[in-house]
């Protein structure tokens, strides 16, 4: 196993690194004095396996390796020893998830066991993460409109499924053998790094190619229902506060500010000097099975504790995405 050279140094295993959420959590740990490790899967367009860490990948290393793959994350371990395992590997898009169930399950379910037995037989002393999501909830909601540690978790896709079936193995993995492993409920976070194939990069990616005129209009599914949306580099930050605590338990990260998919279209497309009716259209095919319709969360305990707080507001994350595709060129 790879000596400790330097001792100041955490070293922290990010899964899924190669995404938005484990860039920008790259970047934040690396500004931190980490030394980071990341897991990246094989692609057949290789550009698109790192681009959203090129800025950052020659001061990490990374690793090719699968959450389902026991032999890889084994050898993994073996050679980067971590302190601190962040595992935001998944099958990220809930519509596609009913698609692709079985896959679902075997990512975002299997996937957890198979990197907590690895951890808690290779270095049961290291802090682990698990990106747990607002999805567990499902249509579950108190009755003043808020979802909290103590909402009873329905999920209504097989992702939701997938991220319940984690989430429980990591609080069991905490009770049973006493390590220390965390589950972060995370509400829905974006920016300009958010894949275009999720609803709000969608509408300000089409909104500004309507505004450039190479788009005639905007197709979308479901326009009612709600999201509490924060910004991804904001997130980070909570998820290293979680996983760092001295005391493992659960969390919810959210802004408690909750919006329509209308709603950020008429948003959208007003900062744009535009009315999103005369664009948007809908077509079934991107409706769902069985939709979540509300989300909004209690966040007081990562606040109160942790001293999180988010910097961007929904206003500021908007212009920062749309300043994208604004500046983008193919
Ligand atoms: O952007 P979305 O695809 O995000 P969704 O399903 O809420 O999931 C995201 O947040 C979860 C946390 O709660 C994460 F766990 C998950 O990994 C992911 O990051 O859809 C948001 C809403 C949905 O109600 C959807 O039905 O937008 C609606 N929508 C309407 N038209 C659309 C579209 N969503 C997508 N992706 N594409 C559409 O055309």
């Amino acid at each position: 196993m790879k000596q400790k050279e330097n001792l100041a140094k955490k070293r922290a295993l990010i899964t899924g690194v190669g995404g938005q959420d484990g860039s920008y959590l790259a970047e934040h740990l690396l500004e931190n004095n980490y030394e980071v490790g990341g897991i990246i899967r094989r692609h057949s367009v290789a550009e698109n396996q790192d681009s959203r860490i090129k800025n950052v990948s020659r001061k990490m290393s990374t690793f090719y390796g699968d959450v389902s793959d026991i032999p890889s994350l084994i050898r993994i371990f073996k050679e980067f020893n971590p302190d601190e395992i962040y595992n935001l590997a998944a099958m990220s898009h809930v519509r596609i998830s009913y698609d692709v169930p079985a896959y679902t399950i075997q990512t975002n379910g299997m996937g957890v066991l198979n990197l907590l037995e690895v951890y808690r037989t290779m270095c049961p002393e290291a802090k682990f993460y698990q990106a747990s999501s607002s999805e567990m909830f499902g249509n579950s909601v108190d009755e003043d409109g808020i979802q909290r540690l103590t909402t009873p978790m329905k999920p209504v896709s097989p992702y939701g499924c997938a991220k319940l079936l984690g989430f429980n193995l990591v609080r069991h993995y905490r009770h049973a053998y006493g390590l220390h492993a965390c589950n972060g409920i995370l509400f829905n976070h974006e920016s300009p790094r958010r894949g275009t194939n999720f609803v709000t990069n969608k509408v300000v990616k089409g909104a500004v190619d309507i505004k450039k005129g190479s788009q005639e209009n905007l197709v979308l599914g479901n326009l009612d229902s709600y999201r509490d949306w924060g910004h991804s580099k904001d997130y980070v930050k909570a998820i290293n506060k979680i996983a760092s605590h001295h005391i493992a338990d659960d969390w919810i990260v959210a802004t408690g500010e909750t919006r329509s998919v209308r709603n950020l279209c008429e948003i959208v497309f007003e900062k744009l000097d535009m009315n999103y009716e005369d664009y948007v259209v809908q077509d079934p095919k991107f409706m769902r099975p069985e939709e979540l319709k509300y989300l909004k969360g209690d966040s007081s305990k990562v606040r109160e504790i942790l001293k999180w707080k988010p910097d961007y507001t929904f206003g500021t994350m908007i212009d920062e995405m749309i300043d994208k595709w604004m500046n983008h060129s193919d």
